[in-house]
């Protein structure tokens, strides 16, 4: 009965008094403005892995690159389009112009010859259509990207860094990528409950911990600055980091699926 009675309150989020829970011991330090160091249940190194459970097992798992990211490449479908290409009027690559996609656009003006794409979509304006260009942010018009996001699931992510640049980078397939930011969390909605915050590459996990404690802390914001590593995909294309928040009795679960596009902050081109 007793296992039932906790597998219930587990399941709710919500563990009052579990004993591995004192308050104080470990977990976010308090920290007064951006700058301060702190931990919260990973480490704030750039060549080791996180020393907590959680977050160790992810940093072991990723020194493996075993990541696929085969789901996470985005090839986009947005952009402007550009109308100067010959247009094959034919209709066929049997006449006119040799259009070997088929697609009205003569071989030798397609942005993207070997896929169809009548539209010439290419939104970073570098002459590769989108559905060809496995790096969208390395022409003259890149994607934007917020400096800062949140409170998302009352998380807040800013100062974003991705091996030491901007938080939009190009990296070759299974490099190391190297995350740093500013975190802050304001969980005081339940008492006693445990909580975590972390942050991942959409659909290439293991995410990273960077919060698993109480969620209370006396109803204020807790910061810290971190530094994680990741494994960039094999697979081309662009990923993107997001951050959420789950309910695990002192686990950070880092197989979780980052569904919140609202919480994205930085993303990789793997090319
Ligand atoms: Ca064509
Ligand atoms: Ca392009």
């Amino acid at each position: 009965m007793r296992r039932w009675l906790l597998l219930a309150l587990s399941l709710s989020g919500c563990i009052l008094g579990n004993p591995d829970y004192n308050g104080e011991s470990a977990g976010a330090s308090e920290t007064s403005g951006a700058g301060g160091s702190t931990s919260a249940g990973a480490t704030t190194t750039t060549t080791s892995g996180p020393t907590t459970g959680a977050s160790a097992s992810a940093s072991a798992s990723a020194s493996g690159g075993t990541g696929s990211g085969s789901t996470g490449a985005e090839t986009g479908t947005t952009g402007d389009a550009s109308t100067t290409a010959p247009v094959d009027t034919s209709g066929s690559s049997s006449g006119g112009c040799p259009d070997g996609d088929d697609d009205g656009h003569c071989d030798d003006a397609d942005n993207c010859p070997l896929l169809s794409n009548p539209g010439q979509e290419d939104g970073d304006m570098d002459g590769l259509g989108d559905p060809c260009d496995p790096c969208q942010h390395d022409g003259p018009n890149p994607p934007a990207y917020p400096a800062s996001v949140g409170p998302v699931q009352e998380i807040t992510i800013s100062n974003v860094s991705l091996n030491g640049g901007d938080n939009f980078i190009t990296v070759a397939p299974g490099a190391q990528v190297a995350l740093s930011y500013h975190w802050q969390v304001n969980f005081c909605e339940c008492k006693g409950c445990y909580t975590q915050a972390m942050v991942g590459i959409v659909d290439n996990p293991p995410n990273q911990c960077f919060y698993n404690w109480g969620s209370e802390k006396n109803c204020k914001p807790w910061e810290g600055d971190i530094t994680e590593n990741f494994v960039a995909p094999a697979a081309p294309g662009i990923y993107r980091f997001r951050a959420r928040r789950t309910w695990e009795v002192n686990e950070c679960k880092t197989e979780a699926p980052l569904d919140d596009a609202n919480s994205e902050f930085a993303a990789i081109c793997v090319n």
